[in-house]
């Protein structure tokens, strides 16, 4: 029997532009992914996210799946052109009441709202006019922006999140141009990084001064695979240390210590902006909570002189670390190794480096090959994924780390990125030609988990 603490956070997640849809109504202005998702061979087939899901027309019916399952929380994110269509400026109303009826419908049903401010949806404008994240200026417009959100929703959301994995948008969206905007710029991961960072920092400032009185709790859900030393010597040791560092240290040490870790400035020196004092200042101690996204775990090894696949784009070749697999490793229909052992040394990570934070388990999941047939969706592998990564978290609670909650991504099957419609992660069941939902068998399991609190 693997079992949870009494109050343990059980939520679902998702994100604005891979579920929502209504790409062009309410007032809503375009994104980066807007552009990028109708550039011709930018993702599977040209899957866009014109309709997705069409949950801006269905959320009072997606709400009511997750009453069904009796999660208590839900991670959802703004789209920031929905809210303000050219990222600066005033609000649009009409997005404002969808996410203001999304929030009534939620705690209507007991459900909390984790909202995350930033989940890739960079307006379109801001890319064009500004260069988006490689802009300075980037981060004051989002700090109006969530300004905009604290004062429009902060009476009833007391949960925030500022970004969504920041290394993915900065390193896949402005060094390797595989996700939106599609930027491949030199040493670009590392400036959006910083900007984003900045953001972060300007928005916790104000969410901690202007609206303190809603006494909420914020943070970033930065992710992190578990890079695990492809040998017992030192010198691979070492590489899986700073492998760590250069993909999750990067954002947490701005949030705990104020500064990116030593390993990146020892190896990008000048490369790696700089914190003002003020920065570094606003930074310390900008997470009330650590969100970490994890979905899976590489060997690393030494790897002196590794060359990127372009120049500065590349972190884990700045790193000087090689990644693999082990071959016995099962995997998702990814190609992502199963391996939950990681998620354990991971937490346990994050609870010595960071001097034992509360810890949420902002995203875990998989994408499985789901069948539909009899009108059933059967997904033991899916549901054995969960069984696995949940085991670690309940052991690592018994180890002494403090996790508080835990967000199975995804409540729906959804656009996944690059990857289209092809890859489904959902816990329902999405026919993207009817846009009917139908309850997957590990839907049906996850609502067992939260009742019992353990399986
Ligand atoms: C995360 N990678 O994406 C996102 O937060 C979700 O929106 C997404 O659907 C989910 O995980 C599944 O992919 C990632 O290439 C996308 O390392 C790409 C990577 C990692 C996470």
């Amino acid at each position: 029997m693997v079992t949870f603490p009494p109050g343990f956070n059980w939520g679902t997640a998702t994100s604005s532009y891979q579920i929502e849809g209504a790409w062009r109504e309410g007032g809503r202005g375009l994104s980066i992914w807007d552009a990028f998702a109708h550039t011709p061979g930018k993702t599977a087939r040209g899957d866009t996210g014109d309709v997705a899901c069409d949950h801006y027309h269905r959320f009072r019916e997606d709400v009511a799946l997750m009453a069904r399952m009796g999660v208590k929380a839900y991670r959802f994110s703004i789209a920031w052109p929905r809210v303000q269509p050219a990222g600066y400026g005033a609000a649009n109303p009409q997005g404002i009441r969808f996410y203001s009826d999304l929030i009534d419908e939620l705690l209507a049903h007991n459900i909390t709202p984790w909202v995350t401010l930033y989940h890739w949806d960079l307006p379109l404008a801001l890319q064009l006019e500004i260069d988006g994240w490689l802009d300075p200026r980037c981060a004051a417009f989002f700090r109006d922006y969530a300004a905009l959100c604290f004062d429009h929703f902060g009476d009833r959301v007391k949960h925030w999140i500022t970004f969504n994995e920041p290394w993915v948008a900065a390193v896949l969206g402005y060094g390797q141009g595989s996700f939106a905007p599609g930027r491949v710029s030199r040493d670009g991961p590392y400036q959006a990084a910083h900007q984003m960072l900045r953001a972060h920092a300007l928005s916790v400032d104000l969410y901690r001064t202007r609206f303190a009185a809603q006494d909420g709790r914020i943070g970033m859900a930065p992710n992190c695979d578990w890079r695990e030393p492809l040998t017992p010597q030192a010198a691979d040791r070492e590489a899986a240390g700073r492998a760590v560092e250069f993909i999750l240290g990067w954002f947490g040490d701005p949030l705990w210590f104020g500064e990116y870790p030593e390993s990146m400035r020892a190896r990008l020196g000048e490369r790696l902006p700089r914190f003002t004092d003020r920065e570094s200042g606003l930074l310390r101690g900008s997470g009330d909570f650590f969100g970490i996204n994890h979905y899976t775990t590489h060997y690393a090894a030494d790897a002196p002189g590794k060359q990127p696949a372009c120049v500065g784009c590349d972190p884990d070749a700045d790193a000087e670390a090689a990644f693999s697999l082990d071959p016995a490793w099962p995997r998702t229909a990814m190609g992502w190794a199963i391996a939950p052992w990681g998620l354990n040394r991971l937490l346990h990570w994050i609870d010595r480096r960071y001097g034992r934070p509360e810890i949420v388990i902002t995203e875990n999941g998989c994408a499985m090959e789901d069948r539909l047939e009899d009108g059933r969706v059967d997904d033991p592998g899916r549901i054995d994924f969960f069984k696995g990564y949940l085991a670690e978290c309940s052991k690592a609670i018994g180890e002494g780390v403090r996790l508080s909650g835990y967000f199975a991504w995804s409540l729906l099957d959804n656009f996944e990125w690059a990857s289209g419609y092809g890859k489904r992660f959902g816990l329902h069941y999405v026919d993207f030609a009817t846009r009917q939902r139908l309850p997957k068998s590990s839907a049906d399991w996850y609502r067992r988990l939260i009742a019992a609190n353990g399986f």
